[in-house]
């Protein structure tokens, strides 16, 4: 009997054997659990079990040579926070030898969601021939807190046109005894998990694979509005006056708005007009002009941070509280019954709550809707800026500007955005906590609105809050994505030129890419891979390019570093909020009314992070787009990069910015149910966008 099961096991093992021999020379992915680089990634393999966390992990990458890396240290201390891997993953799948990257396709490299077998694949296929590693991003933003199946098949196949060998994963599968335990349970579960494969695939075609889970990306904004809305706060004050006045006035009696902004540790610089002033008398749409301010709680750390918790058990904690203010434009004429609808509208990157506002209230005006708006973190100058507002009748009145800037680095001055990122080490969390607590802000603005704001104190309230909406242009639509998606109050929203992720727009922006080599610059060792200012070359393809093979120095670990930022900054990105807006929305939130305006050729927030943002939340038949590339040749003086279109009056693209804010207007006004095409017939814009999201960048000269 013993020699007859010797028999069977040495006829077994000829068998396994002499596949794996006859492939020996050949290339397979390579399978080693040492190292995060070692085996496809992500991988559940560096993670541990967290109770706290709604994926049941957290985690753990391993630390490089931390004397030689330390900016990758302090990444992966930010890294290691997080509940699970990026719901927008770059695979990386080391192999033993070249592969073909053309033969690297949905068919051969894909992913399989373990709940219900729902397939993705890849795309912006790049080939590392100096480390033999295939990377790729998934095909689709895939769901958060979700286990997936990644499989590399035998359709891959090597340079000479051979199909990669299965042999070695099998075997390291099957009797990979070595390790830690660790290992083992990673090795039995991916096991389990290859019982999963999708129809047609056989688990002998399957050359390598891992298991992994995405991480959570909207459970602590989601553990703070529930925060919020366990107490009701104090009404919004209007007595913001130097000495006790009511900060509200008749707009016909305002002579001017001078803001004395802090741009520095000395204090205010002088008194200027805003700008922006005279378009608050556009229509005579303005009856009243408000400045108010409410209490809102503070969940960033002094290093602009908010603190991980477990995204399943944790408790958020406010650090402290802090003042918001906020500016208030209301329709002439009397308020409906319950007060006028009100529109919340969120400013731009470097923007502030006293410029972008006055130029699209008289139109929300116009159409019945009170405009309502705040700073941004980090934004509006230091919080020693006032405001004053001169009057036909009566003396000046003034009051803090509410600008929320800081002097983070400490050199004195206090730049248009300081404040908004989070400091050293926890660079690699850029301005996600910054976009979040602008979010927490506007979510207690809700809660402000819904206790009642009596603006003019007669004891009754003047703005609605069942007819909350809002809108915002680029980083309004940015931080408006994840608040429309979170906020359950406010159920029509537009987002203007929004994009995500945020890294991804600061790459591929000419605005905003000397951003990124300064942060290249700013790491040890240095990433930046070009001689010259402002110069590297990430050396990345966009989507539906053809496989890239990439044999520039240093190109690898800058795109190691944009992945790192993608991942890190998903619990801000709106892409990864999107598929909740209407698709998917998250439990208490009803579906919203949505549209997105976007314009083609923009250079500040390029298409492609646009389109992120379509796909993921199925937004497509809710777009309009402008459509720059036709405008700019027929209308001298249109500028080429079409941005701020929504904001353009004043020039030769007036008419095209009150008719973007003429759609928003009637949008609100019918409580989200009639979207107009901007300019009806005419070709300029497209509503909703004609053709799929477009992938390229389009830039006009
Ligand atoms: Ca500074
Ligand atoms: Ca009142
Ligand atoms: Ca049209």
């Amino acid at each position: 009997m013993p020699s007859l099961r010797r028999v069977l096991l040495l006829a077994l093992s000829m068998f396994l054997l002499l596949p794996s021999l006859a492939q020996a020379a050949g290339v397979s992915p390579v399978f080693d659990l040492g190292s995060p680089s070692g085996s496809p990634f992500p991988s559940d393999r560096w993670t541990s079990p967290d109770a706290t966390q709604l994926t049941g992990l957290r985690v753990t990458l391993p630390k490089p040579n931390c004397a030689v890396f330390p900016s990758d240290c302090e990444d992966v201390d930010v890294l290691n926070t997080l509940d699970g891997f990026n719901v927008q993953p770059r695979l990386s799948i080391p192999f033993s030898g070249e592969v073909d990257p053309a033969s690297a396709t949905s068919d051969s490299v894909f992913l399989v969601r373990l709940r219900d077998g729902a397939v993705t694949g890849i795309n912006q296929v790049v080939w590392h021939p100096a480390t033999k590693v295939l990377h790729a991003e998934a095909d689709e933003q895939l769901a958060q807190h979700t286990r997936y199946l990644m499989v590399v098949t035998r359709g891959v196949r090597d340079a000479g046109g051979d199909r990669i060998d299965t042999a070695a994963f099998r075997r390291e599968l099957n009797h990979g005894q070595t390790g830690s335990a660790a290992d083992k349970a990673y090795r039995k579960d991916l096991l389990d998990a290859l019982r999963s494969l999708p129809a047609g695939v056989q688990p002998a075609d399957v050359a390598a694979a891992s298991l992994f889970t995405t991480q959570s990306v909207t459970a602590q904004l989601e553990q703070i509005r529930r925060q919020l809305g366990a107490a009701a706060p104090a009404p919004a004050s209007f007595t913001l006056g130097s000495g006790g006045e009511r900060t509200v006035f008749p707009r016909a009696e305002v002579t001017s708005i001078l803001f004395a902004r802090q741009n520095s540790t000395a204090g205010p610089g002088a008194p200027a007009p805003l700008p922006a002033f005279p378009l608050l008398s556009l229509f005579g749409s303005i009856g009243t002009v408000a400045f108010g301010a409410y209490d809102s709680p503070d969940y960033e750390t002094p290093a602009k941070v908010i603190p991980a918790t477990g995204t399943a058990t944790g408790t958020p904690v406010p650090q402290r509280v802090s003042r918001i203010h906020f500016n208030l434009f209301l329709p002439a004429g009397p308020a409906p019954a319950g007060g006028w609808p009100v529109a919340i509208f969120g400013h731009g990157f470097g923007d502030h709550k006293n410029s972008s506002p006055l130029v699209v209230a008289a139109s929300m005006a116009g159409a019945g809707i009170a405009t309502v708006a705040i700073n941004v973190v980090g934004h509006g100058g230091g919080d020693q800026g006032t405001l004053t507002v001169t009057r036909t009748s009566g003396a000046p009145v003034t009051f803090s500007a509410g600008g929320r800037g800081i002097d983070q680095n400490g050199d004195g001055a206090i730049a248009s955005t300081e404040g908004v990122d989070a400091a050293a080490p926890q660079t690699l969390v850029a301005n996600r906590d910054g976009l979040r607590q602008t979010i927490v802000d506007l979510m207690q603005l809700v809660r402000v609105l819904e206790v009642g704001a009596d603006v003019d104190g007669n004891g009754t309230r003047d703005l609605d809050p069942a007819r909350i909406s809002y809108f915002g242009q680029s980083f309004g639509g940015i931080y408006g994505t994840p608040f429309l998606a979170v906020e359950p109050d406010v159920r029509t929203g537009v987002m203007n030129v929004p994009g995500g992720p945020i890294i991804e727009i600061a790459r591929l922006s000419p605005a905003f890419r000397p951003l990124v080599w300064l942060s290249l610059v700013g790491r040890t060792p240095v990433l930046a891979n070009l001689p010259g200012l402002f110069q590297f070359d990430e050396n990345l393809p966009l989507r539906n390019q053809p496989p890239l093979v990439d044999t520039v120095p240093g190109a690898a670990p800058i795109q190691q570093l944009i992945e790192h930022s993608e991942w890190a900054a998903q619990s801000a990105n709106p892409a990864a909020y999107a598929p909740h807006l209407i698709r998917s929305p998250l439990e208490g939130v009803p579906a919203k009314s949505i549209i997105l305006q976007f314009a083609r050729g923009d250079r500040t927030v390029p298409n492609p992070t646009t389109s992120a943002i379509i796909r993921a939340g199925d937004l497509a038949s809710r777009t309009t787009l402008f459509r720059n590339d036709l405008a700019h040749p027929v209308t001298p003086g249109l500028p080429s990069n079409p941005h701020t279109f929504l904001t353009g009056i004043g020039g030769a693209g007036t008419t095209i910015a009150l008719q973007a804010q003429g759609q928003i207007a009637t949008f609100f006004a019918s409580g989200g149910a009639v979207t107009i095409d901007p300019d009806g017939p005419a070709p300029f814009f497209e509503t909703p966008m004609v053709g799929p999201p477009p992938e390229d960048l389009a830039y006009l000269p």
